[in-house]
């Protein structure tokens, strides 16, 4: 991965992105909302249609010359469609929460209810926290997982539904472990008729590839984003039946976005037409395979492992009972020096700030792209625990970060095309 031009107009930059690339190489990626994308949908991103306004939609723009962004917006649209089965796709949000405001923006008026899941227990900023715009204009209140099993506590949002009579239930969640049942949190949206926005942003390739059932045809708003476990191009992406698709489009454009990034919708026809492959469903298959072996290595390391366990590509850890010393973000900090590159998180009941929580977080989609196994994840649950537990020795560090060296090294990334199989 070079960036020839770069080098000859912009060496700082261009130091900046070599940098990026050695970093990605060398170490193991575990920030569960991340992932690494083909080279072909580096390509599209990085193409002409950056240079392209497009307002508007396929057919119906603001501008002259849109042909070619019409061609690759109907092409994103439509393998959207084919993966996730939804009547109506919109692919332009510049990312997930641009998708979930476009969602409010179209069925709620400021002020008005939203109940979702607490960030402390898996929920995201967009779903109503006081710093997002979220929490800001809608009248929000939050239910939560069950402290005991860590699993969403069904029975308590259902009681919460009654006594605050929301406007829309948003479910789907960014630290999440567990398989949501979408079915039983539409039927709480039902009995208190609100509206139900599932935000599968982390799993969206786990649901295209059928490993987790799909809430699209079931809540009334499915939104996404792009590049987590579906490996597409950057952004988000909203889907609905058609009794909404007007609105949630004029939701997007002019409600709450300018122009598309087409270069960004490149991105995702490519990334969607990959995932169309049968490999991508075994990919998905094998980050969840994946992901249980990480959660299933950290516990008999002796871990509190949120919920026991993983049906999804992340798993969640709460160090106080077993290392109570230490937070998430001095656990990060070893991990990291020592090249494995994942986050503190807050976890269910949090004692500490968000900025320095109990916790940390690890996902298996970018590892699994590169090629790790269960065995190979296993090894890496034995080293995250070593580095957490001896996390100011620096003669441990410097092991694992030399075995951290020979795994990534046996799983080269952004090396040659074998990394990257071309779909048929
Ligand atoms: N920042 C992403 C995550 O890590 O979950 C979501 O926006």
């Amino acid at each position: 991965m070079e960036y020839p031009h770069v080098h000859e107009t912009d060496s700082q930059v261009a130091a900046a992105l070599d940098a990026e690339v050695e970093r990605q190489r060398d170490t193991l990626s575990m920030i569960a909302s991340e992932n690494h994308v083909s080279p072909a949908v580096m390509e599209a991103q990085g193409s002409a249609l950056t240079n392209k306004y497009a307002e508007g939609y396929p057919g119906e723009r603001y501008y002259a010359g849109c042909e070619n962004a019409d061609e690759v917006e109907q092409l994103a649209i439509e393998r959207a469609k084919e993966l996730w089965g939804a009547e109506h796709v919109n692919v332009q949000p510049h990312s997930g929460t641009q998708a979930n405001q476009a969602v409010y923006f179209s069925v709620l008026e400021p002020g008005d209810k939203i109940l979702s899941l607490d960030l402390n227990h898996g929920g995201h900023l967009s779903h109503g926290h006081k710093a997002n715009f979220a929490g800001q204009l809608y009248d929000v209140q939050q239910y939560e997982v069950d402290p005991e099993t860590g699993y969403v506590d069904y029975d308590g949002l259902r009681d919460h539904a009654e006594s605050f009579d929301p406007d829309i239930v948003v479910s789907g969640y960014s630290a999440y472990p567990r398989e949501v049942e979408w079915e039983r949190i539409q039927s709480v949206a039902e009995a208190v008729d609100a509206y139900h926005l599932s935000d599968i942003a982390h799993i969206t390739g786990l649901v295209a590839a059928g490993v987790h059932q799909s809430p699209v045809g079931v809540s009334d708003f499915v939104t996404g984003s792009t590049h987590k476990t579906i490996r597409a191009g950057r952004g988000g992406i909203v889907m609905c039946g058609e009794e909404h698709a007007d609105a949630i489009d004029a939701s997007v454009f002019p409600g709450g976005q300018g122009g598309p990034l087409m270069h960004n919708v490149a991105g995702k026809a490519v990334g969607f037409r990959e995932a169309l492959e049968p490999a991508f469903r075994e990919y998905a298959e094998q980050v969840v395979d994946n992901a249980a072996a990480l959660a299933e290595s950290l516990a008999d390391n002796g871990f509190h492992v949120v919920s026991g366990g993983t049906d999804t590509h992340l798993v969640l850890v709460d160090l106080r009972d077993s290392h109570p010393d230490i937070s998430g973000g001095t656990a990060e900090e070893a991990l990291t020096e020592a090249g494995i590159v994942l986050n503190g998180n807050t976890v269910p009941g949090e004692t500490r700030s968000p900025f320095d929580p109990s916790g940390i977080r690890a996902g298996t989609a970018g590892l699994t792209t590169r090629g790790f196994g269960e065995a190979e994840l296993r090894e890496v649950g034995d080293l995250i625990y070593r580095v957490v537990d001896n996390h100011d020795d620096e003669s441990v560090i410097a092991e694992v970060s030399d075995r951290v060296d020979e795994l990534t090294a046996a799983f080269p990334l952004y090396e040659g095309d074998d990394d990257f199989p071309t779909p048929e």
